[in-house]
């Protein structure tokens, strides 16, 4: 029998997918490093088809690479040595919202902004997004440990997780974690699985923390001459003893690439920008985010535009959006990094990338969740042999981050894009011991192998 007769047969009611067109989705994700062909693919229903298809990989000593909505930037869901794609899309029920527990339970395949709209009927609030919950998926999401712009005041995906089931590479079904919002028994094998990447065990189901829906949201956008003002900004905000829910920046070349596609119209001749959010219950929101626009006009703010309704801030965040789209648009050999430094090293991180950029002869583009350090760093190529040049100015801008006490990546994941620097980040002792924890969840090394490790 063929791979796909014999998968169809085990997983009767899964769909199965032979190479070839139907599973040309699955080739790839938005890292954009290339299509990976799986043999199969699997869209499971159920818990019983991951644990047959576990089961099965341990069997014929196949790779399992589990993928949710592909949305990923690190090619964790790449299936490079080939083996069986195990999608768990199909698996995209919310269980369960309690009010009275303050906790939601979902599959891995709900769509981020379904639940979030789900619990926001309840005025209840989820916040990590990645700034795709249109199209992103719980199951990546925690996968990933997702961040995005609201994490600087909320946090990320793993501070909501409250318990998981999740199927292992032998094919056993345990459940971590607790319903209850405390609880410390063990080890945290709960938030040891968030952010593993698949490579431990696969996500079948998460109990989620809730918080209040805050009442009032306001937004407003300040522009400056150049980034370093704006990233000064960002300082006295923090200084000034302020928490806004998002805080995120434009450089020059990040705001002139998505100008021409933005339904925002930045000003002419600004050269930087912040888009910043505060939020809460009660009129002390609108005080904050005066006093936010105060420090951006101090800090040497152009302008100072506050969203006066809800259709005006929506433009601004499809602005910020969009941000990803419109740089791969200009060049889409664009090499987009994720750094995170100590928020009172971002200056110094702007600063280097500009001077790496000048050094190599590329543009660049920064921009993202400054008030968390977490800068998109772009290197923008014409040509994939200019890519191929691009990677010493890569070294250059993760070995900076490195330096100044921060991330290779502060939300995107290792996957495969930056595994040749998990060492340089964590050293060979600590990486030895993560890979002493796979080999005792996966001893045959077929979940999701190559991931993360170099
Ligand atoms: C964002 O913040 C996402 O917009 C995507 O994390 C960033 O594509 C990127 O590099
Ligand atoms: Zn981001």
């Amino acid at each position: 029998m063929t791979l796909v007769a014999e998968l169809s047969a085990l997983v009767p009611g899964a769909t199965v997918l032979p190479e070839g067109e139907r599973a040309a989705p699955y080739e790839r994700d938005e890292s954009g490093l290339g299509r990976y062909p799986p043999q199969a693919v699997v869209l499971a229903r159920s818990v019983d088809d991951v644990v047959a298809v576990l089961r099965y990989s341990r069997e014929k000593r196949l790779p399992v690479v589990p993928r949710g909505a592909g949305t990923g930037k690190s090619g964790g869901a790449l299936a490079e040595r080939g083996g069986i794609v195990l999608s768990l899309e199909k698996m995209d029920r919310i269980v369960e919202v309690s009010r009275a527990d303050m906790v939601c339970v979902v599959q891995p395949g709900v769509v981020l902004e379904t639940l979030q709209k789900a619990v926001e009927e309840q005025r209840l609030f989820y916040p990590p997004d990645p700034n795709s919950q249109a199209m992103c998926s719980i199951g990546g999401n925690l996968a990933h440990n997702a961040g995005g712009p609201r994490a600087v005041k909320y946090g990320v995906t793993s501070n909501y997780v409250l318990a998981l089931e999740a199927v292992l590479p032998d094919g056993t079904v345990v459940r971590t974690g607790h319903r209850s919002w405390k609880g410390v028994a063990g080890y945290d094998l709960t938030h040891l699985l968030v952010g593993s990447e698949g490579t431990l065990a696969v996500i079948t189901e998460a109990t989620l923390k809730l918080i209040p829906l805050p009442r009032r949201v306001e937004t407003l956008l300040a522009v400056f001459p150049d980034e370093d003002a704006a990233a000064g900004a960002v300082q006295a905000i923090f200084d000034a003893g302020l928490l806004p829910r998002a805080c995120e920046l434009f450089d020059g070349p990040t705001m002139r690439a998505v100008g021409p596609r933005a339904p925002f119209k930045f000003p002419d001749g600004v050269g930087g920008a912040l888009l910043i959010e505060h939020d809460g219950h009660g009129d002390g929101v609108t005080e904050e985010l005066a006093r936010s626009g105060e420090l951006c006009t101090s800090q040497g703010a152009l302008e100072v535009l506050a969203a006066q309704d809800e259709a005006q801030r929506r433009k601004l965040w499809e602005t910020r959006r969009m941000v990803s789209v419109a740089l791969t648009d200009i060049r889409p050999f664009k090499i987009s990094e994720d750094v995170a430094v100590p928020r009172g090293q971002l200056i110094e991180m702007i600063r280097a990338v500009r001077r790496i950029g000048e050094k190599h002869g590329f543009p660049t583009a920064s921009y993202g969740h400054a008030g968390d350090g977490n800068l998109h760093v772009n290197l923008l190529f014409r040509g994939a042999d200019e890519r191929a040049r691009g990677e010493a100015a890569i070294d250059e801008v993760i070995e900076t981050a490195i330096r100044l006490g921060g991330t290779i990546t502060g939300e995107h994941g290792v996957g495969l894009a930056k595994r040749r620097f998990l060492r340089k980040e964590q050293g060979e002792a600590v990486v030895a011991l993560q890979k002493r924890l796979k080999r005792a969840f996966d001893p045959d090394d077929l979940l999701n192998p190559g991931k993360i490790f170099p």
